[in-house]
């Protein structure tokens, strides 16, 4: 090579290297030097989410999202089923065919679910189930499950009911109880309302109706209008989320009545499940609303840990149940015993509510 021609060559490869500097890109041979995490260290999980229609839900989609984050290492696929289990089938199908290395699934209802996860099975891909459970044929189907008690749920909130009542004097007779229940079919309508069930027939109270609330605000003040068009006795409601309890409430005034913990004064009680929603827990401070089943929905710190332990070869429990706490506002009844365990009952008060977690 001339030397005219090597000096040109060097003077081009300058004049790049100095254009890309000053528009900020890199040459290809440094790029490789800047990826410090390579495609292959990236752990890509397809989560199927079951909507968007509480509080609980949201903070429980939050906590996956800020786990699952490219800092930590990984490409989370989100997907909302907008309460259809034909979404998340379809979703579930669209990771199999991207080949994500876990897949997340929090199942809008509990059965449906056998085929689309023996094709998750088939391609190799382990699933976790969060949040409400799935009645399949065989439980290989899925890794393992992180969730509530939600019968135990239902049972801490109706002991307390009986407890409070038995300390103001109330006959179990006297109690006249409708029950607002989640999405039929859903791990936590059917454990909350077995539970109502078991321990409102123990106690001997009076199970004026079930309405179907949905775990929507909308849908819970539907059902407690037709509930006070065909009945004039309830005076207590236990609804199956925060949601619903704020939609009850509002129709409970609405119509004169005042909600409180007195139900020999006429008031009426009003119990719910999460304590996510702020404006339902400040209704607990405030009074209105009795007692709330907390529910906790921040899943993505176990979920990844599941995950962890998978890579590193452990096995993870196959049912993993969360801690939960019982919220009132009176300190009349401040423990509850149940199947020999003592829990004990968190009264919240307006300081509480300037840290709540959600
Ligand atoms: O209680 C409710 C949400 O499955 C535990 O679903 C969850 C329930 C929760 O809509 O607010």
């Amino acid at each position: 090579m001339s030397d005219f021609l090597f000096r040109k060559i060097i003077s081009i490869i300058l004049s790049v290297s100095l254009l890309c500097s000053l528009a900020g890109c890199t040459p290809a041979g440094d790029a490789e030097a800047e990826s410090v995490v390579t495609p292959d260290d990236i752990i890509v999980v397809g989560f199927s989410q079951l909507g968007a229609e509480s509080d609980w839900r949201s903070a429980n989609t939050e906590s996956m999202k800020s786990v699952f984050t490219k800092e930590n290492g990984y490409e989370l696929i989100f997907e909302d089923a907008q309460q259809k289990q034909t979404n998340q089938i379809t979703a579930i199908r669209s990771f199999i065919q991207r080949d994500v290395d876990y897949i997340v699934l929090a199942p809008v209802t509990e059965t449906g679910w056998d085929t689309v996860l023996s094709e998750a099975k088939e391609a190799g891909i382990p699933v976790i189930i969060v949040d409400r459970q799935v009645e399949v044929s065989d439980d290989s189907l899925f890794t393992c499950w992180v969730g509530s008690d939600f019968e135990l749920e239902g049972r801490k909130v109706c002991m307390w009911m009986s407890k409070y009542f038995a300390k103001n004097g109330v006959n179990p007779s006297d109690v006249h109880i409708v029950d607002i229940q989640g999405t039929l079919g859903s791990t936590a309508q059917i454990g909350r309302t077995k539970g109502f069930d078991h321990m409102a027939s123990l106690y001997g109270w009076d199970v004026v109706t079930h309405e179907v609330g949905d775990f929507t605000k909308s849908k819970a003040k539907e059902a407690m209008f037709a509930i006070l068009r065909n009945y004039d006795n309830v005076n207590v409601v236990y609804c199956e989320n925060d949601n619903e309890a704020l939609g009850v409430i509002e129709v409970l005034e609405a119509s004169g009545r005042k909600c409180g913990s007195n139900i020999k004064d006429g008031e009426t009680m009003v119990v719910s499940f999460d304590g996510i929603n702020k404006q339902a827990v400040s209704s607990l401070v405030a009074g209105q609303i009795s007692c709330i089943g907390e529910c906790n929905p921040l899943h993505g710190p176990r979920v990844e840990s599941v995950i962890r332990k998978l890579r590193s070869g452990q096995e993870p429990y196959k049912y993993q149940y969360v801690n939960e706490k019982i919220y009132t506002n009176s300190n009349a009844v401040p423990s509850i015993m149940l199947g020999g365990k003592e829990y004990g009952v968190t009264v919240l008060n307006e300081s509480d509510l300037y840290e709540w977690p959600y």
